[in-house]
């Protein structure tokens, strides 16, 4: 299975890791961190350096209650950091759901489109399908400032399911080629832990959509909720949910900490190389 995005063919014989740069200063987890351009371009080289195989820039928040931020203020904030991203010989995400901010983001360079609205709004699918991009479609419900409300579900699995199903078929009979198109759960939004929990026993499921799945545990309140740890101490948590959503069939890592990422999928990629010893 491979990825295709503008540049770049991502092969997803293994997994692979998705660095998170969040330009913004309200992220749940690093807002602030890096939200003037000089410290988010040493960020995205950064994280080039600890072996990540995608960037993926963001300009705004989508944190539970987080606020809207207006076009031409997202752009700002990323424009530059894109630019030098795209120097740097990896896939560069750009994290919008605003499809202003997807054309301008395409014309300089960019990759992949991040859309945690599955290219809802009106403008979307033309404008990835014109840039010729690679796109991820993740599900939610509502907006970040009232998704919580809308976290109700029966079967959370396949209802989740037949909302990707249906945007990646309105993706490609919008001209997205199907090998363009990755698929994302949506931990945590309109979803609360029983939700998620649930969604990522459930995940292999969703890969028989014939997708590549792309997932985001890094530092989410679940992990919090399980163990009793505030964002800043997530580490371990956000691995073991990481490894355990690989394997439950995910290609992509979506993540802040890339080098312990790598870290655990090398042992992990380590373990599936080793023979099988034989009792005599
Ligand atoms: N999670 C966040 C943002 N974008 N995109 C995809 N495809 N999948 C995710 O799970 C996902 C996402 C939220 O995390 P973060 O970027 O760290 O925080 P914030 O939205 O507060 O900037």
């Amino acid at each position: 299975m491979h990825w295709q995005t503008r540049r770049f063919r991502i092969d997803l014989s293994r997994p692979r890791v998705m660095g998170i740069v969040n330009v913004t200063p309200d992220s749940f987890s690093d807002g602030g961190r890096h939200d003037d351009t000089r410290t988010a371009i040493a960020h995205c080289e950064r994280l080039v350096a600890e072996g990540a195989d995608i960037l993926d820039i963001g300009g705004e928040s989508t944190r539970p209650g987080a606020p809207r931020v207006d076009a031409d203020s997202e752009w700002l904030r990323i424009a530059e950091v894109l630019a030098a991203a795209v120097t740097l010989g990896v896939p560069v995400s750009v994290d919008t759901y605003k499809p202003e901010v997807m054309r301008r983001a395409l014309d300089a360079g960019a990759d992949v489109i991040n859309d945690v609205q599955a290219l809802q709004l009106p403008g979307a699918l033309a404008a990835v399908a014109d840039g010729g991009a690679g796109v991820c479609l993740m599900h939610m419900r509502g907006e970040p400032a009232s998704m919580m409300d809308l976290a109700c579900y029966g079967d959370v699995v396949a209802e989740v399911g037949a909302f990707l199903a249906q945007r990646a078929r309105a993706a490609r009979e919008s001209g997205i080629p199907a090998d363009c198109i990755a698929l994302d759960p949506g931990y945590g939004f309109a979803k609360n832990a029983e939700h998620n929990l649930r969604l990522l026993a459930g995940q292999q499921r969703l890969s028989e959509l014939g997708y590549p799945l792309l997932v985001g545990w890094s530092r989410k309140r679940t992990l919090g909720d399980i163990t009793g740890r505030a964002v800043g101490e997530r580490l371990p948590a956000s691995l073991a949910a990481a490894l355990r959503a690989v394997s439950a069939g995910a290609n992509v890592l979506r993540v802040h900490d890339v080098a312990a990422t790598m870290d655990a999928l090398k042992v992990w990629a380590a373990v599936d190389a080793a023979t099988i010893p034989t009792f005599e």
